[in-house]
């Protein structure tokens, strides 16, 4: 007898260990989504004696653009054992759970930023070990991008520490030059070099970029506290203009910044109500860095990245969920909970941008200890046109903008 909450998820074939993705459709009537207020009495809830969590009652895997702040609000606080159940359920509706994507990061132009994000060590606005450099050249942005599809990622993701790129022509023909040379190796190509205009983002997608970072960082009340250089809009409208260039987005946030419960919530509310979803979330935790802002904040705890974790995979079932920066704090056990709550990328390589990172062959040997095994690439760039696809036969009604 299932409840509305974990209703409709009925195998379609007897195959689903082998299909698991294409097996399991949605099967009755998905455009009444049960909420808090109206959750049903079921047996189970009078058994146990109490109401059902945020995350039991969400957790349907329709993708959805109407997420309400209480809706979410309500999954993030649920007991953790059921968020975690309940993340990783969702998961496994969409994602093959063993298979964790292995991405490396290079900063291509390090440092000298005149942004002044408290939590960066790139900004000029704080004195940091970081030492500004010019743009890499060629044979060695080429030559990390081979030895990162040699060592197992999949994705090879380029960052600058700018505002923008205007003033920068030069600079940015060569960067240009370095997607086309990178997606033909097969890989994934991801940049993040700050604010793009539209014909940016036409050139960029016309040499082959799969995704553009721009996160969203935090929520938009608390954005004041972190940046003062560029404003909350201005980074909705980067967003936008990637989606609209045809690139895949790729937007996410840190946590740790000093932020509330509710500011965590906001950004995922914003990121969910989005027209189409980002296809890629990153969840940073904050690495403080001598000589920032916030240097010293306290270090993130495991249980709040999986809550952010397990709530982006509830509210963006489709998503890649990165668990991003400050996993070189995290033990194996404990990321092995973020991989169960729905995470299913990490940056591989000694160094993140300017950070370190966990060391290879640790990684290496988690995948085995996990029994987890490196996802192969994917140049989608539409979540929704492939949902739309995948489930046309009882299209939900759901929005597919
Ligand atoms: N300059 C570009 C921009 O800000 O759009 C791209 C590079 S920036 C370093 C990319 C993201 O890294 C930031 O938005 C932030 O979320 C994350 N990040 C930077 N410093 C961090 C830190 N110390 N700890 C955790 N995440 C950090
Ligand atoms: C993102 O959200 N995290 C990555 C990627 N996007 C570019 C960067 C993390 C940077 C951590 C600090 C550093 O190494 O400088
Ligand atoms: Fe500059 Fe990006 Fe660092 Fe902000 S996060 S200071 S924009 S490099």
């Amino acid at each position: 007898m299932p409840s509305r909450s974990n209703r409709a998820l009925t195998p379609a074939s007897g195959r689903a260990s082998v299909h698991f993705v294409r097996s399991y459709t949605v099967a009755s009537s998905p455009t009444k989504f049960a909420t808090i207020d109206e959750s049903p009495r079921t047996q189970k809830q009078i058994a146990f004696g109490r109401d059902l969590s945020g995350a039991a009652l969400n957790a349907h895997g329709e993708l959805r653009y109407d997420w309400k702040k209480d809706e979410i609000d309500a999954i993030y606080h649920s007991p953790i054992m059921d968020l975690l159940y309940h993340g990783s359920n969702v998961h496994r509706l969409h994602f093959d759970p063993l298979a964790v994507q292995q991405c490396t990061l290079l900063s291509i132009k390090t440092g000298g930023c005149s942004e002044d994000c408290k939590y960066c060590p790139q900004s000029s606005s704080y004195s940091t070990s970081v030492k500004a450099q010019k743009l890499l050249d060629t044979d060695v942005v080429l030559s990390a991008a081979r030895a990162a599809k040699e060592a197992g990622s999949t994705r090879f993701c380029m960052g600058a520490a700018w505002r923008d790129l205007a003033g920068r022509k030069s600079n940015f023909k060569k960067i240009v030059g370095f997607v086309k040379e990178i997606r033909a190796m097969d890989m994934e190509v991801c940049c993040t070099l700050g604010m793009l205009n539209d014909d940016q983002a036409a050139q960029l997608k016309d040499a082959g970029l799969t995704a553009y970072n721009h996160n969203l960082d935090t929520s938009r009340e608390y954005y004041p506290k972190i940046i003062t250089t560029r404003s909350y809009d201005e980074r909705l409208e980067t967003i936008s203009k990637v989606r609209e260039a045809g690139i895949s987005v790729c937007s996410g946030g840190i946590i740790g910044l000093g932020e509330t419960d509710v500011d965590r919530v906001g950004m995922l509310h914003t990121l969910s109500t989005m027209p189409q979803h980002p296809e890629s979330v990153p969840v940073n935790a904050l690495l403080a860095v001598e000589g920032t802002p916030l240097e010293k904040q306290e270090p993130v705890k495991v249980w709040d990245m999986v809550r952010m974790i397990a709530t982006a995979r509830i509210v963006m079932p489709k998503t890649m969920i990165r668990l991003s920066a400050g996993r070189v704090r995290f033990t194996q056990p404990e990321q092995a909970l973020c991989f169960m709550a729905g995470a299913n990328s990490i940056f591989t390589g000694d160094k993140l941008l300017t950070t370190p990172n966990n060391e290879f062959n640790s990684d290496q040997q988690m995948f085995q200890t996990l029994g987890l095994v490196p996802k192969a690439a994917s140049f989608k760039v539409d979540l929704a046109e492939e949902s739309h696809h995948h489930h046309s036969s009882e299209c939900c009604g759901s929005k597919h903008a």
